[in-house]
């Protein structure tokens, strides 16, 4: 049985189809929180703009859309066996602040395009494919990442919905808002049963496949991460007047808690540990900053690695409060474990990227993805497309036209191995 009818991947039709891709890129960017920035963070006016354009998108693909109560954008193309279970294809379209255009809408926007060729060729599916564009990976917001994908996979966790962001907003209020019911998060999940499997195409993030001028990679596993938020309390005082020996100076405790996690992470391969966010409280220049507040991001493909790095950073804490009188907050946010990718949809995807000539790379992910959430449930899978230098989460993000097109080519058969497979042929 022909697959595809018209043939997709003639190298015109490929390339009108990557321009198109980019050119949607483009759109979305820009729609965002300010004008000189891409910024679409959960719930806000310019992500619930971002949403719709989205969601006009998959209508105008053909798909079946709603848009469930945490804000996911979903399209359903059905199989005819409506005992089939259903195939997940997805990314998220939230942004992390100044963000580049790429990480999350090119696997949400090339997902679209991947699925209007199957309606167009009239391929009848031997199950049900779901396309999501997730509402909030980044966890930006309320600093808890995969809240969307949670919803899918069924493990949200309603205590989070009161949950304030940095405005006094909960999570409840910003759902209600955007017309959600929180009564039906449950319902909104893919039953655990009902699951075939879950595609994500991602780019890198990463420096490898730049380096080695290779389009595409296979991702092998996702690196687990643990997310603090850490409170260091002194006592403000007088920048004029207290004695050197005699202050509580919580950022100078903050300071020397950041450098030995810089330190402890350069040492160990296999380890990244970050502090991306620090806020200094009623800061003034004459004033010795009584309250300090600072984020930390530790990552490791390795659990036991992830676990001891943890506790031995949370010991370092302790004790430069102690020895500097200043009291330490230790809240852990969020952690997840690493996750490994499926080796049989893996399979799959090195056998398209082979049938398209390229080199099979292999890759672990240290970035978090929405699959994390999902492996619990399903089978997962993702293609990293190179992007350059690796930057992201910077507006310098880009991915040249020519590896949108590659990633089609692999994308498309892989898609077709499957429904082969599933159909029997
Ligand atoms: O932080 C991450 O790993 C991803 O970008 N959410
Ligand atoms: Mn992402
Ligand atoms: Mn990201």
């Amino acid at each position: 049985m022909r697959i595809f009818e018209s043939n997709p991947q003639s190298s015109r039709t490929i390339q009108l189809r990557a321009e198109t891709i980019l050119n949607r890129i483009n759109e979305l960017a820009s729609i965002s929180e300010d004008a000189v920035s891409v910024t679409r963070t959960f719930g806000t006016d310019a992500f619930r703009q971002g949403s719709q354009l989205v969601q006009y998108w998959m209508q105008d693909a053909g798909l079946q859309t709603r848009v469930d109560a945490i804000g996911n954008v979903r399209g359903r193309l059905v199989s005819p066996d409506s005992r089939a279970k259903t195939f997940v294809i997805a990314s998220h379209i939230d942004t992390v602040v100044n963000a580049g255009k790429f990480d999350g809408p090119l696997g949400v926007i090339m997902g679209i395009d991947l699925v209007e060729q199957l309606i167009r060729s009239k391929t009848p599916l031997p199950f049900h494919i779901e396309l999501i564009a997730f509402s909030d990976e980044e966890g930006v917001r309320f600093h808890t990442t995969y809240l969307g994908s949670k919803v899918v996979a069924g493990s949200f966790d309603t205590t989070l919905l009161d949950k304030k962001d940095a405005s006094g907003i909960t999570l409840r209020e910003v759902i209600q808002t955007m017309g959600g019911d929180v009564d039906q998060l449950k319902t909104d999940a893919i039953l655990p049963d009902d699951w075939l499997g879950y595609f994500e195409i991602h780019i890198e993030q990463g420096p490898v496949l730049y380096e080695r001028n290779v389009p595409v990679a296979v991702v092998t596993a996702i690196a687990g991460q643990k997310r603090v938020e850490i409170t260091f309390a002194g006592m403000a005082g007088h920048a004029g007047t207290v004695p050197m020996d005699m202050r509580q100076d919580a950022l100078c405790a903050a300071a020397e808690f950041i450098l030995q996690v810089e330190r402890l992470a350069a040492n160990e391969a296999n380890l990244v540990a970050t502090v991306g966010k620090l806020n200094v409280m009623n800061a003034a220049s004459n004033v010795i900053p009584g309250k300090v507040v600072c984020s930390l991001d530790v990552r490791s493909n390795q659990e036991m690695i992830l676990a001891s790095a943890y506790q031995e950073l949370h010991q370092r804490c302790a004790d430069i409060g102690q020895k500097r009188a200043v009291d330490v907050d230790w809240n852990l946010i969020q952690e997840t474990s690493p996750v490994s990718c499926d080796p049989t949809l893996n399979q799959f995807i090195e056998q398209a990227i082979k049938e398209n000539g390229f080199e099979v790379v292999r890759l672990m992910s240290g970035a978090g993805h929405d699959g994390v959430p999902i492996s619990l449930v399903s089978p997962i899978a993702m293609i990293f497309v190179r992007c350059y230098k690796g930057i992201s989460h910077n507006p310098l993000e880009n991915t040249e036209l020519s590896d949108v097109a590659a990633t089609l080519q692999v994308a498309d058969t892989f898609l077709k191995r499957l429904i082969e497979k599933y159909t029997g042929h």
